[in-house]
């Protein structure tokens, strides 16, 4: 392998403050693979499932305080504060460096560091990039090698010898009190330090993808999002690519691989969490996927629900903190309607009926390649053409199940108005309403102002700037029951999308945007009364009239950076619901 002088000093240099007792370069083979397999089940790091009805399978049961990514301890490390905007947690790059060198020293004595060059998109993509990281945590290779496209592949990608995002992880003794994930985009550096956890630690997914990412991508021009790809084929056989923006747990991977309830209706995954998005030469918006496999939520994943990742994950895929019927095979709440008998839990602990017998966070990590909807041209290097882009959050109240933006501005700002109920993806309080525009808030490695800003300029040089959509699938009636049946009939959600994109598709106007009109949505064979879908595409302006007055709230902590068109559009918005 050629590797860079660069590449090779830094890695000395990461070496010389961790001091593992060995480094080893990783090659991404299958044979890699398969010794760090072995070697997982040797230290137990992980278990066997049952390899008849599960081959290639294993379970990894994290430490119980690493179950999730930890935002609290997630820092933007610019060397001006304002540069990391009000809504990303701040340290000043000297006091970081300060304070992870301490858990970092010494931190891999006795354990092996694997050097990780990985690809980030397909091979031989102009929009792709690469990186390096360091880790002593076997569990992560094997992820990364999931995730990521790793060994010489990588190499080859890069342009110049520091071509590269660097980024050292260590687990270190796994305490929150001594966990950092730090991100110095003006280094193109990453420090993670005390997590396990994927987002914490595959480097290559929020800390690269989107954190340095998205620092990048408005640097050079380009959209680094939390979304998912998919190709929408009608029964003509057309297909209509869309991204999609959701909240962590919100839906994104379940979308991705929708199994149409409509007849004639099929969805193509291209991606399920990121999307790289360019203005090509034609001003034609393009999207890949910068991942290689998916790191899914567990719970709720069932034939019903999601079949697509049913099958997909019963084979080489490893699972994190399921728990395991008496037959060895994983489950989770929700595969089945009841939970089988003799469950052990995610810990490992015979199972409490009362208490989560899985994680509510509980994951499968598996190829790309493996799902039975995965888009034959999903790893094509000009990308895919994007029409239409979703904002998506988890809203037990207030927000319709889908409306349409006037225009790309409008757009932007119903992205840039977002909110959404937390889940168990990050640690805290689950179900708290809180802001997090694009489904970004966690993610967006500099200035939110600046972010909605360059959402703006894009738009601006697409020659045709896609549609802009909001869907809400978790709006409650008073029953408290979800409004909506979701999963496989949000199909027809896309159906409506698909049509307005054509120039088709019934819709009234509101305040807020373009409604369904009541016989725009095909509900064809659905069991929901008129009464019902149209208290699922209800705008009620008191509830948004106090919305948008929260909203003005948190647009004041930008102060002056905030972009002039999105005050304009909210006080337009709050104007119409007065009106
Ligand atoms: P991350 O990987 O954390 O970014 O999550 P994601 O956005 O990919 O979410 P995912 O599709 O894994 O869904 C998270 C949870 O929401 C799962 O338990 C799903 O079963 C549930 N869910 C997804 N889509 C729907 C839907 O249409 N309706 C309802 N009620 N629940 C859904
Ligand atoms: C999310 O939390 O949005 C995820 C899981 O997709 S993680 O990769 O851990 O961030
Ligand atoms: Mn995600």
């Amino acid at each position: 392998m050629n590797r860079t002088s660069v590449a090779e000093k830094w890695v000395d240099g990461t070496a010389g403050m961790t001091r593992p007792s060995n480094v080893v370069w990783c090659d991404g083979s299958k044979a890699e693979y398969e010794r760090l397999i072995e070697e997982m089940l040797r230290d137990g790091t992980l278990l066997p499932v049952n390899t008849h009805t599960y081959p290639g399978c294993y379970l990894h049961r994290s430490h119980p305080s690493d179950v999730a990514r930890t935002e609290q301890l997630t820092f933007i490390c610019t060397r001006e504060k304002d540069d990391a905007g009000p809504t990303n947690n701040w340290m000043a790059p000297a006091e970081a460096k300060a304070k992870a060198g301490e858990y970092f020293k010494g931190a891999m004595r006795g354990r092996t560091m694997y050097v990780i060059p990985y690809l980030m998109g397909p091979a031989g993509s102009t929009m792709s990039r690469t990186g390096i990281m360091v880790t002593d945590s076997a569990y992560v290779v094997a992820s990364m090698h999931i995730m990521a496209r790793v060994g010489d592949v990588a190499i080859k990608a890069m342009r110049r010898d520091d071509d590269f995002i660097a980024g050292v992880h260590s687990l270190g003794d796994l305490s929150p009190d001594r966990r950092l994930i730090l991100h110095f985009p003006e280094e193109k550096l990453i420090w993670s330090v005390g997590s396990g956890y994927g987002g914490n630690a595959l480097l290559g997914k929020k800390c690269h993808a989107l954190r340095l990412g998205s620092w990048q991508a408005r640097q050079e021009g380009w959209l680094a999002e939390h979304m998912l790809i998919i190709g929408v084929e009608d029964p003509q056989g057309e297909v209509t690519y869309l991204a999609a923006a959701m909240p962590s747990a919100s839906g994104k991977t379940n979308l991705a691989m929708a199994v149409s309830s409509l007849p004639g209706w099929r969805v193509w995954t291209v991606g399920d969490d990121i999307a790289w998005i360019h203005v090509d030469a034609t001003g034609q918006l393009r999207a890949i996927n910068p991942e290689r496999g998916f790191f899914g939520v567990a719970p709720n994943t069932s034939p019903r629900t999601n079949p697509n990742a049913t099958a997909m994950v019963k084979s080489n895929t490893i699972f994190t903190n399921v728990a395991l019927t008496p037959s060895g095979e994983p489950w989770w709440e929700g595969l089945t309607p009841e939970p089988p008998a003799g469950l052990v839990d995610w810990q490992g602990q015979p199972w409490k009926p009362g208490t989560p017998a899985a994680h509510p966070n509980s994951r499968f990590t598996v190829l790309a390649q493996q799902c039975p909807s995965i888009a034959p041209n999903w790893e094509e290097p000009q990308g895919v053409p994007i029409s239409a882009f979703i904002f998506g959050s988890r809203r037990s109240k207030v927000i319709p199940l889908v409306f349409e933006a006037f225009d790309w501005g409008h757009g932007v700002f119903l992205g840039s108005a977002m909110s959404t109920e937390t889940t168990a993806a990050i640690t805290g309080q689950v179900g708290v309403v809180r802001r997090d525009p694009m489904a970004m808030l966690p993610f967006c490695g500099y200035n939110m102002a600046d972010y909605f800003g360059h959402w703006l300029a894009i738009g601006s040089r697409a020659s045709k700037a896609p549609r802009i959509f909001r869907v809400n699938w978790f709006r409650r009636g008073d029953d408290g029951k979800f409004l909506w049946p979701g999963y496989g009939d949000n199909v027809r959600v896309l159906k409506w999308i698909v049509e307005r994109i054509r120039g088709g598709g019934r819709a009234q106007e509101t305040p807020i945007g373009w409604i369904p009109a009541p016989d725009g949505l095909d509900t064809d064979g659905l069991a929901l009364s008129r009464a019902q879908i149209a208290e699922a595409l209800k705008v009620d302006r008191g509830e948004w009239r106090q919305a948008l007055g929260e909203l003005g709230d948190f647009y004041g902590q930008f102060g002056a950076r905030l972009p002039q068109p999105i005050a304009a559009t909210l006080a337009e918005t709050q104007r119409k619901l007065r009106a």
